[in-house]
């Protein structure tokens, strides 16, 4: 690698990060039916089941499966029988914001150091820092607030050798794995919050962790041409965790920001993006699964190899399968999202295949947001 630009990820900890992160922990999601969500994410997304906790190892409480697929992991919990403040938590979530997400949880080397510099900084503590231990040794937690009801649990694993946190035990796959690995790694997670909102979040992760904004933002330009929101994006130092913030923006159609807001009930977290290394084989594999991916007009492609230029992957088949492309100073990158993956119009997930580019396909906004219109007209949405 030889690129300079101010986008190349500098991997190795700064001494001067006020807020070192290894990366993200887990995507932790409240369902109604954790059981068969395993079974979905194992059989459509391509994930390995590695973990298990239930009433069968003394969880009577809840029923929590922990998925992988390389250094991306799920997990997905359901409520069993509610009778800890946690467990009503998670019942009155589901209740409330049907299956989402309750915990982007980030690895740290220091679960103590993080959860008092975040608090010192103005972060609501949700937990404050504890150990849980077994014979793979000790794990320290501790979990900060952030939009909506969503949560950061802050996690130092370093002292732990098991297959997630102790009162887990190892699981075998439901199924077969895919012969295509299908993703590999969690390039970002977005968040949706209120009208007016997004620079008090972005605010809130430049002090509270030290995250700073990177160059790809969507201001009122665009916003009132045509995407009806505005995003920005905060980054810790390392860029290995990138958090893009979108509020929506009055336009001329309903924002389809104000859509997941209203049916979400709140702030949330609106996609999970997971980087491949083979968007071709990936998608194919998932659309084979059953998975439904947004659709992008035909038109898309008659234009697209004047712009983008050479891409791995010839412009038919990114016709053929959908999947948009975008370029910038850095370099391109591939990229297709699905639709949302419960019956609310609410999370979604955002496969990406990255060629240099670190920005979020800005170059697309316009035939995605005309996508994601088209599918909020379908609901009765718009
Ligand atoms: O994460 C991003 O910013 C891109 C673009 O509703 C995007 O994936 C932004 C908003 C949205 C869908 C995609
Ligand atoms: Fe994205």
């Amino acid at each position: 690698m030889t690129q300079t630009t101010h986008h190349t990820p500098d991997t190795t900890a700064r001494q001067d990060d006020p807020f070192p992160v290894k990366g993200m922990d887990a995507v932790v999601f409240a369902v109604g039916n954790a059981k068969q969500a395993a079974h979905f994410y194992s059989t459509a997304f391509g994930m390995r089941l590695v973990a298990y906790s239930g009433p069968e190892n003394g969880s009577r409480e809840t029923a929590s499966y922990v998925l992988e697929n390389g250094s991306a992991r799920f997990v997905l919990t359901s409520v069993i029988k509610p009778v800890s403040p946690w467990g009503h938590f998670l019942a009155r979530h589901v209740a409330e914001h049907g299956d989402g997400v309750v915990d982007l949880a980030i690895e740290v080397p220091d679960a103590r150091a993080a959860y008092a510099y975040a608090v010192e900084h103005g972060a609501r503590g949700v937990t404050e820092p504890y150990e849980v231990k077994d014979e793979h040794g000790t794990v320290v937690l501790a979990a900060i607030a952030t939009y909506g009801e969503t949560r950061h649990t802050l996690v130092d694993r370093s002292g732990y050798d098991g297959p997630y946190l102790p009162g887990y035990t190892a699981a075998e796959p439901l199924v077969e794995p895919p012969a295509v690995r299908t993703f590999q790694a969690i390039d970002h997670c977005v968040g949706n919050v209120e009208l007016g909102r997004m620079n008090e979040w972005v605010a809130f992760y430049n002090k509270v962790l030290g995250f700073t904004n990177m160059k790809e933002f969507v201001g009122d330009d665009i916003a009132t041409e045509y995407s009806a929101l505005m995003s920005k994006v905060v980054a810790d130092g390392t860029l290995k965790v990138k958090f893009p913030i979108n509020e929506p923006a009055i336009a001329k159609k309903k924002s389809q920001i104000d859509e997941y807001l209203e049916f979400y009930g709140g702030a949330g977290v609106q996609h999970i993006a997971l980087n491949t290394n083979d968007i071709v084989g990936t998608v194919r594999t998932m659309r084979a699964a059953g998975v439904e991916f947004l659709d992008t007009p035909d038109s898309y492609y008659d234009t697209l190899g004047e712009w983008v230029g050479d891409t791995r992957v010839p412009i038919d088949t990114l016709r053929e399968l959908k999947i948009l492309a975008d370029r910038d100073e850095d370099g391109y990158l591939l990229q297709i999202f699905t639709k949302p993956v419960q019956d609310r119009p609410t999370v979604f997930f955002e496969l990406i295949e990255r060629h240099g580019s670190m920005g979020f396909g800005k170059g697309n906004f316009k035939a995605l947001f005309e996508a994601i219109e088209r599918e909020q007209a379908k609901r009765g949405n718009l």
